[in-house]
């Protein structure tokens, strides 16, 4: 069976259930660590996300080789940075947020503390897992090397945090620095999400150098999703409030550009993402049709 067969639905659906096993058993009472850490870690852990970068990391492996779940470990890695960051987001001293995923959020149930704390764990945790050396079998010293550079060059000053700084600073009044902003604060993880991925699966230059610019693409359209759903979505559904942007005067790309022309710039990245991923053959049709989940994404 070719991969475009493959129902997207089933197979996210598939995939969440794996990567929701395994990060039970990575972050586990039974580890060690203090029970309410460890509390306040799997609240935010297990709340419902779409886990949307881990399975970009496995259909990455899997449009490359056949030995995809070697990147398990760094799919449950990638999901525990983004909590993490969700986590630090939702904090007072950042987006100042009541509610993520239709819940209280991380500080208001265990308090401010304790959620900075449950954040640290999570962004520490996902390196130890990267780094241990008993995960991700037949995957060299070199190859994980690798993976732990360019996950933490994703999540880093250049990247995730850099981008979150941008945020907090007000910057982002021109859609040149919005995108460049985009590009870090969201883009570079879910970038670094597929590559780490075909990394791992052992990707050639060529392969790589294909899924880098699809990552580029798929990051920024996602971000651009985001905004037109601040604006249209649908926050029973969504399980957080719409509007919030406008409310707080931030610049978006519906807010720069406009509803309309913010629809056309994401069909044109969605586009481009897929006709990237079909440069890699039959193997690619399910990280063709994550793209266009993306385009379509109402949550
Ligand atoms: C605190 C260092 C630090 C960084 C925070 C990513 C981020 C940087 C903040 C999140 C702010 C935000 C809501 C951005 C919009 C795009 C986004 C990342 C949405 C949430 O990601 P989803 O939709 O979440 O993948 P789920 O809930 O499905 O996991």
């Amino acid at each position: 069976m070719t991969a475009a067969a493959i129902d997207l639905g089933s197979y996210l659906a598939r995939r969440k259930a794996l990567v929701e096993e395994a990060l039970d058993r990575f972050v586990s009472p039974a580890g060690g660590a203090p029970p309410r850490i460890i509390a306040a870690v799997r609240y935010s852990l297990f709340a419902g996300g779409k886990r949307l970068r881990p399975i970009l990391c496995l259909a990455a492996a899997e449009a490359v080789s056949d030995a995809w779940e070697s990147a398990l470990p760094c799919a449950c890695a990638l999901e525990m940075i983004h909590t993490y960051s969700l986590i630090h987001d939702d904090l007072p001293a950042m987006d100042d947020d009541d509610y993520r995923r239709g819940r209280p959020t991380n500080h208001i149930v265990f308090g401010e503390g304790l959620a900075i704390l449950a954040g640290d764990a999570l962004l520490t945790e996902a390196f130890h897992l990267l780094a241990d050396p008993g995960l991700m079998p037949g995957v060299t010293p070199e190859t994980r090397l690798e993976v732990l550079r360019l996950v933490a060059g994703a999540a880093g000053m250049t990247g995730m945090v850099g981008g979150q700084v941008m945020d907090l600073e007000g910057e982002g009044e021109t859609l040149a620095a919005l995108t460049d902003m985009h590009r870090r604060k969201t883009g570079a993880l879910l970038t670094a999400s597929v590559v780490a991925g075909a990394v791992i699966a052992g990707a050639s230059p060529a392969q790589r150098d294909i899924l880098t610019r699809y990552g580029r693409k798929i990051g920024l359209a996602f971000q651009i999703a985001d905004d037109i759903l601040n604006v249209t979505g649908d926050s029973a559904r969504m399980g957080k409030s719409t509007g919030s942007d406008a409310v707080r005067g931030k610049k978006t790309f519906p807010s720069l550009l406009g509803l309309e022309a913010s629809r056309l710039k994401l069909a044109e990245l969605v586009d481009g993402a897929a006709a990237d991923a079909r440069q890699l053959g039959d193997s690619s049709g399910i990280l063709v049709q994550i793209a266009d989940y993306i385009r379509e994404r109402n949550i």
